[in-house]
């Protein structure tokens, strides 16, 4: 049988890889070849950034927000329709259970549909310059930005960034994460019948060292905005700095759940389930630690571990699988060695921790550590995979200098029926995003971004959309009053 086949996107239509080369692609739940990728080289990176150029000069796209709305609404309404198909593709070649695909994947014509309603809505400004002048401001694309996006959300990260860039007039080159790029290429397939032009949407696939590179330094790229680990972030920001272009980055993290002793039992055993163990714990707002307050510490540790027991671990494709395959070998020889360095460190290994036995693909059964203190690294390092450690704090004070003692500063999620307490706490979070009685939940208007080692900038809202323009500022003398500064009177009069 022959295996799919993915090529590029490049002005318009799927091209094959310059270089001839192709790569495998793994399914995680058996571990065989499903389908092949077009390797990316810089020469393919240079075609798709003339593309974009060319697309930035010719026709409307570029310079009229009301060209782009009309287009976007279709985008999101194809997009609706196409979501059962792409959610069953994205469980399949991330190994992620096809329930989260479904229900995750629903929201993301939300996005486009906001962006097309920024892009409508969105106001200039007109500024005091004082007497005699008309002074406003007028945003513009960047013009050719990169979004190099992670594997573990394809769509939805994807889906945050394109739909900010495209809206607010941008081309694009997009650079898949090489371990989940097939559904990109319908998402490009579909924008292009909606109406995108050609040129606007770009694909590049191939791998983060080499395309991904290419992408990221090549001068000719306004804007880098990736998703992924925090060296990769780090990595990319320092040579898209050479061309001062701009970056945003949403990387790391170790997000942390606390729960206060007034919080609903029941509510925060299952909260805490789902902030640790959905995407198989593959997701930068995992609740990877949760502190539990002393006095409710064991029977809540137990509680959880009850409940993560229960979990189903099975094929993606089954709808009533909880627990899918790591998406790659390497992520769970990862998550086995942090296993087994939690051990070392003399965490209590409450639950999980293996392999299931005759598995095929890169399954691990759900992990619960307790017994965890503050300083392990198992408690500090991002795992980013299906564990969870379970930690202790004395009192209010205690729980925020913990969640706060971290290099990352993400996610974090507060549990507590006490309103001044809850407010109170999440004032002095150190991170980008607290939930309160909840965890994981997300929404085109409300910014998604970290602090600390977690990243730079943030995507979601009215600012994300900003941050992919730039800003003209238009003075213009209204006066009829003639000015010549050189008129030799001598007079220090107004020339600033
Ligand atoms: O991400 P990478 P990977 C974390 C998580 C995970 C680790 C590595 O801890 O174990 O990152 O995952 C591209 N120049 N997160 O390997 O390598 C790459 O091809 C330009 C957190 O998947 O950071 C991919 O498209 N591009 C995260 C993208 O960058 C480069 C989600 C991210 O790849 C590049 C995923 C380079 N030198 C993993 N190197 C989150 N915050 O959700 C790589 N890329």
């Amino acid at each position: 049988m022959s295996l799919p086949q993915y090529d590029h996107f490049i002005d318009g239509t799927f091209v094959p890889a310059s270089s001839g080369e192709y790569f495998d692609l793994i399914d995680p739940a058996t571990g065989e070849v499903s389908a092949k990728v077009a390797s990316g080289t810089a020469e393919d990176v240079d075609r798709a950034i003339r593309a974009g150029e060319r697309a930035q000069r010719e026709g409307d796209w570029a310079k009229d927000a009301r060209t782009r709305v009309p287009a976007l609404r279709r985008f999101a309404a194809a997009l609706r329709d196409a979501v059962p198909s792409l959610a069953e593709k994205e469980s399949q070649i991330t190994g992620r259970p096809v329930r989260e695909m479904k229900a995750q994947l629903r929201r993301l014509p939300d996005w486009y549909d906001y962006y097309a309603s920024v892009a409508e809505t969105i106001e200039g400004g007109v500024l005091p310059f004082g007497p005699g002048y008309l002074d406003y401001t007028l945003r513009e694309p960047l013009g050719v930005v990169a979004l190099l996006t992670p594997w573990n959300h394809p769509l939805l990260i994807l889906t945050k960034k394109l739909s900010a860039a495209l809206a607010s007039g941008n081309s694009i080159v997009i650079k898949p994460s090489e371990l989940a790029p097939t559904t990109v290429n319908d998402l490009a397939a579909m924008l292009r019948d909606a109406g995108v032009p050609k040129g606007i949407v770009n694909v590049v696939h191939g791998y983060g060292r080499v395309a991904g590179k290419a992408l990221a330094e090549d001068p000719r790229i306004a804007k880098v905005d990736l998703t992924g680990g925090t060296p990769t972030g780090k990595g990319v920001a320092a040579v898209a700095g050479q061309n001062l272009a701009r970056v945003t980055a949403e990387l790391g993290g170790k997000g942390t759940v606390i729960v206060f002793p007034d919080a609903d039992e029941d509510e925060a055993v299952n909260g805490a389930v789902f902030a640790s163990f959905i995407a198989t714990g593959q997701t930068c707002v995992q609740g990877a630690r949760v502190l539990v307050h002393e006095s409710r510490y064991e029977t809540f540790l137990q509680r959880l571990a009850d409940k993560v027991s229960r979990l189903r671990i099975g094929p993606p494709a089954d709808i009533s699988t909880d627990i899918g395959p790591m998406v790659s070998e390497g992520q769970r020889s990862r998550v086995l060695e942090y296993v087994k360095i939690g051990v070392d460190e003399g965490a209590q290994l409450v639950h999980g921790g293996v392999v299931p036995e005759g598995s095929k693909g890169w399954y691990v059964v759900p992990t619960v550590f307790g017994g965890v203190t503050p300083q392990m690294r198992v408690a500090r390092e991002e795992i980013f995979g299906p564990v969870v450690v379970v930690m202790s704090y004395r009192d209010e004070e205690d729980a925020i200098r913990i969640a706060n003692d971290t290099e990352y500063g993400l996610a974090m999620s507060v549990w507590t029926r006490d309103v001044l307490r809850a407010h109170r706490v999440a004032a002095r979070l150190e991170c980008g995003i607290v939930w309160i009685n909840d965890h994981h939940r997300i929404d085109p208007a409300s910014p998604w971004g970290g602090y600390k080692q977690s990243g730079i900038g943030s995507e979601n809202g009215v600012d994300a959309y900003r941050n992919y323009t730039r800003l003209k500022t238009v003075i213009v003398r209204t006066q009829e009053t003639k000015f010549d500064w050189f008129d030799g009177s001598g007079e220090v009069k107004r020339y600033s």
